[in-house]
């Protein structure tokens, strides 16, 4: 059975979307579900005198994300770049950071609606015992999803200042996808990215730069740096040289920085390796950090109405 409000999921088992211990007899969405129905789960959930969260610790959708958003200021980052570029890597070793007390961009970790999420993938970096060595997170799918899976963290800063920052964790073929045909129905995720982050971390796989690969790797690259700098904005951009413990050559790494600056001049760059994992976390701070405070207004440029007395009044009239 499904509760009337669209954007709850009681009937899957997690908790009242607005909040009610007993939502069989109190909540006013649920009761105009027939009664006889809610009779049946109202004694269902008196037994059961739990209190659940409304949501699962799963990834964030879009209906997820009308629960969360009108607490307070919220910051979406994009996670760009091809398949096995290292993104998920970064998100992981940024939660990881923030489980060892790291703080970021100057805020303390204050939650995540995405606990379960964020297990899942940290679980796969964990030593368990002898028999299931550590790796990487696997492959993110890409299933049929239209918009990415966002991880949620909730930060704090010591003067009080708090931010949900959303983190998109897409699968990399989107990206390619989009930079090659723009309007593909497979880039409809990425346009999504796009079109909503406040800040962009562009990925870039160092080790297939200097692999056989390269030529392709390096054009691919700048595909997605061109198709980006079509719809950046101004908006915060980091590119970010992931797997850095193994080194492209240098004519390589210095024509992609070229493309880059004349492409999007703002963007800033950082290495990050699995091997020192403080740089995930600090690459993904840097994004967080340029979004935290978004850019102001222009000023309002008042027009000169001529002489009216309540132009003048209002402080418009340059002759009085
Ligand atoms: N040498 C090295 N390899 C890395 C590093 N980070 C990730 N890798 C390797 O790169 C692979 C892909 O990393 P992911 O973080 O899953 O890449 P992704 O961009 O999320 O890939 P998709 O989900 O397929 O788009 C991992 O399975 C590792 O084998 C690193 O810092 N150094
Ligand atoms: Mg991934």
């Amino acid at each position: 059975m499904r509760c009337s409000n669209p954007a709850c999921h009681v009937g899957d088992g997690e908790g009242c979307a607005v909040g009610e211990r007993d939502h069989a007899t109190h909540c006013p969405h649920w009761n105009t579900v027939s009664s006889t129905q809610s009779e049946a789960t109202a004694a269902a959930s008196a037994a059961e005198d739990a209190y659940r969260a409304h949501w699962s610790g799963a990834a964030l959708g879009l209906t997820d994300l009308g629960n969360l958003l009108p607490r307070g200021r919220s910051l979406l980052v994009g996670a760009l770049g091809a398949h096995d570029a290292g993104k998920t890597t970064l998100l992981v070793g940024t939660y990881l950071a923030c489980l060892r007390g790291h703080q970021l961009a100057g805020a303390r970790f204050a939650g995540s609606r995405t606990l379960g999420a964020w297990e899942a993938l940290s679980a796969w970096l964990r030593y368990e015992d002898a028999a299931r060595a550590p790796s990487f997170p696997p492959h993110t799918p890409r299933g049929t999803a239209r918009v990415p899976g966002l991880l949620h963290l909730a930060l704090r800063e010591r003067r009080g200042s708090f931010r949900d920052v959303l983190l998109t964790d897409a699968p990399g073929e989107w990206f390619t996808r989009w930079s090659i045909k723009e309007d593909a129905p497979e880039a409809e995720g990425a346009r999504w990215v796009v079109r909503h982050a406040d800040a962009f971390m562009l990925v870039v796989d160092c080790k297939r730069l200097a692999g056989p690969e390269r030529g392709q790797a390096r054009s691919d690259i700048r595909q997605i740096i061109e198709r980006l700098s079509d719809h950046v904005a101004g908006r915060p951009t980091i590119l970010v040289w992931a797997k850095s413990d193994i080194a492209p050559a240098t004519r390589v790494r210095t024509s992609i920085s070229e493309s880059l600056r004349a492409l999007i001049p703002h963007a800033r760059e950082v290495e990050s390796t699995a091997e020192r994992p403080e740089t995930l976390a600090a690459a993904v701070e840097g994004a967080i950090q340029a979004a935290w405070t978004p850019p102001r207004s222009r000023p309002i440029d008042a027009p000169v109405l001529g002489g009216a007395s309540f132009a003048a009044f209002r402080g418009f009239n340059a002759q009085s």
